[in-house]
Formats: C-alpha cells, structure tokens, sequence
C-alpha cells in the first residue's frame, strides 16, 4: 500500500505540472523536459539501438521506458516515506529538483518555466502526506490470546481492518483518477491555446520563381507496393531529437547569420516570403537509415538557396563550415563550399506544395541534397554560424558521430518482403536506390549464388532523388536469398563491406529470404 502511495504521488506530481504546464513553455513539462535531457545523454549507441528497434516509435519507447523507470522509483519512495517520513520528504524534494533542473537547462526554456515542476512536487508531497497517513491508520486484527474466554472476543470493539484498508484504497483510486484529468485537461488546454496550427494552415506560400524541373513520366517502379516516389507527408519519416515539436511563430521568427561574414544578416519570414523561391525535388535520408531500412523520403521543397543568404553575408577567407542550430538546440555542421554550390541547398519553407508540416520544421529548415539529415536538414533553424571545423562541433559530432556525412549509395528491396512466401514462377522483385548528387546507373540483384542480373532502371527525375528499379525473376521451389547492389552515377559499385550506421552510414549489401512455395 505504501508502494501505491507513491506511485499515486508521482501521478500527482506529473499531473499538476501537465496542468499548469499549459500555460508554460511546451517544452517545460516534466516528461517533455526529462525525456529530452536523457535523450541528449544517450550514448549513440543507444541511440542506434533505439532507432534499430522501435523506428520512429522510438519517442513512445522512451515515455514508456521513463513511465516504467517512475513508477519503480515512485513505489521505492512511497515505502522509504511509510518507513521514515523524512527521508520520504528528501527523496521526493530529491526527485524535484531533479525535474526542475532538466525544465530549465532546455533551450528557449526561462526560470519562470519551472513553476509547474515545483508546484507539482509540493502537491505530491502533499499527496503522499495523506495517503501514508491512511497506510499508517490500517488496522491489523489483534491475535487473539490463547487465553481468553470463548465468550470474551477482546477485538469486538476494534474497527474492522477491511474498512480502513478500503478508505485507503478509494483515497489512492480518487487521487489517481483526479491526476488523469488533470494530465487530460493539460493536454488539451495546451493544444486549445496553441495557435500554430491554425497559422501554418491559414499561410498561402508564394509561387516559386524557379518551379521545380517536371517530373518525367515512369519515375514510379512497376511493381505494385514498391514505395511511392513521391512521399506523401504524413508518411515521410520523422527523425529528431524533440519530444515536443517547437511551436513557432512566423511573425517572431528570424534566422541570423552571423560568424565570419563581412556582413551580418537577419531574415524575417517575410523577407523569405518575398524572396525569389525555387522548388526541387530531393531524397532526404538519415545517417541511422540501416541496410534496407526505409528512413528516407523524397520530397518537393520549396524555399529560399542557401547560396544568395550566404552571398549575402559574404564568408570571410578561411571559413569551411556553417553550423546551423534549431530553436530547440539541435545544430548541424555543413560544408560551406556545399551550401555554396549549385546543389541547391536551401532554407525551405514549405513540403510537397504546403507549409512544412510543424513536425517537418515549420515554419523554416534546411535541405541539402548529398548529406545525410544530422549534418546538414536542420529543422526550426534558426541561426547560421558560418565559422571553421576546427572550431565548432555540431550536437551529434559531440557525441561521437563524425563532422561530415555525405550519402552512401544504397539500393533496397521493397517488394518482395524479408520472409515472404510467394508462388514460383515470374516474380516482380522491385525497390529504390540512392546516391544523392551522384544519381543512380545501374541496380543488379544476385539470387543465392548466381549472376548478376541487371535490374531495369525506372526513369530518373534528377540526381538528387532516389531512382526505382524493377526485374522480373523466375522463381523455382525453395528457400532463396537476393541480394542487391547499386552502382552511383561515377561507375562506382555499392560497397559490399558492412557498416554499422555510427559514424558515418550504414553501409553493404541487403539480403532478402524469400520462400518460393
Ligand atoms: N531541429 C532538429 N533538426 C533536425 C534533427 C533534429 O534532431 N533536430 N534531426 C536531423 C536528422 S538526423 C534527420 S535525418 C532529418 C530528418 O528530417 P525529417 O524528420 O523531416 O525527415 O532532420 C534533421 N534535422
Ligand atoms: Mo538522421
């Protein structure tokens, strides 16, 4: 009952700062705060192995791995405070502070934010005050002594011990259900309250002075199943370090660009929305994609190139490197000469002809065909240092990722699946490949031990999107395996030499058993 106690407690704590959070920082709740501070002390390791494991679950792994963590915690707590109420008291201010330093350490977070964590600490205190009272008032039933008369029961007059335990439990039960509409009405106050999405829905981007190249007919493989060429948002994968997706105001947002430039620039979203915008298609992938995992993506952007801001600004001799940083503290590190060239990197605004979905980066982040997301996509940018590799590291450079990262070239299997079971005869195999700035020039798929067959290519829109490929496979009785490799724009051949996604990419060939029945 004490463990109970404690997790009742906990739900308290996390409950009344959820409520009061709504009108805080959304990035300032305990969960939010503490999820994001451990995620910013996860060795890659981890990292990859939670990306590995859970995909883009990985954020709903963590809440559940921290629910399960408090919960432990919480249940020790409650029993320390039946035990010695004070150091109950310790451990909880204890855990308090904890919460309170992980709220305000976050970017773009103040002091002030820390209100909900500390009321929300004296409030379970308080809880666990009143229900360890309860746990102690339990009634036990005297042992009756051996002695006594038949007649003369001496526990007629004590209360009965199921009563007691019966108000502690509806206190526990009440408290608990109270926390979960607190926790309920929290959320909802806060999304009421935010009006990004009305905003993001309501802007009307401008047509784009440079429309993007037409897409030539036959980009799309043949096989049915193969992943659309054309990702729509709501399936575009989502990869970032943000527990609460920023919320920004366009009105408010500026980008600075700042470092070793002979002029200082500041852009406002109008500024962005009266520029002359171009639009392109580009493959967007991530350094922790593994062999034949599908976090990559293919977009329209539209936006604003990096190379009239950079011209702008004028980079001082002996630059190298802008490292640009989100407003929630992510930061990138990306060539100079890159975001120079006529690749077209830009600061884009909008995704497949809308605003950036808010998940996607809204209102502004960067594209850059050729490098892989965590070095170069920042998303809610919102300054640019233009400054030397020498002298500044980027957020995953710091833990152990490398500096630069351009795209490996990749080819995958979408059709048939890993273990699927298909009837012999003509089977459609098709994928994707890509190797963004190189453009694709050949994809072959080997069945077990035997030749290189040359896939055919579908029709490719440029070189920095992935291109699809299709073949027809006969396919005789039995348990097969079919590897597949692609060749980059260059001739050179995907390597068939095995890598782990740290530091710089996954790489070698992907493998597919299929049962042929
Ligand atoms: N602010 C911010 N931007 C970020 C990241 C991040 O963690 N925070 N992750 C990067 C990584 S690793 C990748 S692969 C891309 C993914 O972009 P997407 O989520 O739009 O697909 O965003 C990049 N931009
Ligand atoms: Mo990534």
């Amino acid at each position: 009952m004490a463990a109970l106690a404690g997790v009742v407690a906990a739900a308290v704590v996390l409950a009344v700062a959820e409520l009061l959070g709504a009108f805080f920082t959304a990035r300032a709740t305990p969960m939010i705060a503490l999820g994001s501070t451990f995620i910013d002390f996860t060795p890659s390791w981890l990292k990859d192995f939670a990306i590995a494991t859970f995909g883009t679950n990985d954020k709903a792994a963590l809440f559940v791995g921290m629910g399960l963590t408090i919960a432990v915690l919480a249940c020790a707590l409650g029993v320390v405070a039946y035990r010695r109420w004070a150091w109950g008291v310790l451990g909880v201010l204890f855990m308090g502070g904890v919460i309170v330093a992980s709220v305000v350490t976050r970017a773009g977070v103040g002091a002030l934010d820390a209100v909900p964590s500390v009321v929300g600490t004296f409030a379970g205190l308080l809880v666990l005050r009143l229900l360890v009272a309860r746990v102690r008032g339990v009634q036990t039933w005297p042992e009756v002594p051996a002695s006594a008369a038949v007649d003369a029961d001496p526990r007629e007059d004590a209360p009965r011990p199921g009563a007691s335990r019966r108000r502690f439990f509806a206190a526990a039960g009440i408290t608990a259900a109270a926390a979960g509409l607190a926790a309920t009405g929290g959320r909802l106050l806060g999304a009421a309250r935010s009006n990004i999405l009305q905003a993001r829905d309501a802007l009307q981007l401008p047509a784009p002075a440079r429309p993007a190249p037409a897409v030539p007919a036959g980009v799309q493989s043949p096989v049915p199943e193969v992943t659309p060429w054309l990702t729509p948002n709501g399936e575009f994968y989502r990869i970032d370090t943000a527990l609460s997706v920023p919320e920004i105001d366009v009105d408010n947002w500026e980008l600075r660009v700042h470092g070793m430039v002979e002029e200082e620039v500041r852009l406002t979203f109008q500024d962005l929305l009266d520029a002359k915008l171009i639009e392109s298609h580009v493959t967007l992938t991530c350094v922790s994609n593994p062999v034949g995992g599908n976090l990559a993506g293919n977009a329209r952007w539209l936006g604003l190139p990096l190379r009239e801001v950079l011209k702008q600004a004028r980079p001082m001799a002996g630059a190298d490197m802008v490292l640009s940083t989100s407003v929630d503290g992510f930061s990138a590190s990306t060539p100079l000469e890159v975001l120079q060239d006529d690749r077209d990197a830009m600061l884009a605004i909008g995704m497949n002809g809308g605003p950036l979905p808010l998940e996607h980066g809204y209102p502004v982040r960067m594209v850059v065909p050729g490098l892989y997301g965590f070095v170069s996509a920042t998303k809610w940018v919102v300054d640019l240092e233009v400054t030397r590799f020498a002298d500044s590291r980027a957020y995953w450079t710091e833990r152990g990722w490398s500096e630069r990262g351009p795209i490996k070239t990749m080819a995958r299997v979408d059709v048939p699946k890993s273990f699927a079971k298909v009837p012999a005869g003509t089977v459609a195999v098709g994928g994707t490949a890509w190797a963004q700035t190189r453009g694709i020039s050949k994809v072959e798929v080997q069945v077990d031990d035997g030749e290189w067959m040359e896939a055919d290519l579908s029709a490719e829109a440029s070189l920095i999107t992935w291109r699809q490929w299709s073949l027809q496979w006969e396919a005789a009785p039995g348990q097969h395996y079919l590897k597949v490799r692609a060749t980059d724009g260059t001739g050179e051949v995907q390597t068939d030499q095995r890598a782990d996604p740290v530091p710089d990419g996954a790489s070698g060939w992907q493998s597919v058993m299929v049962t042929v029945q």
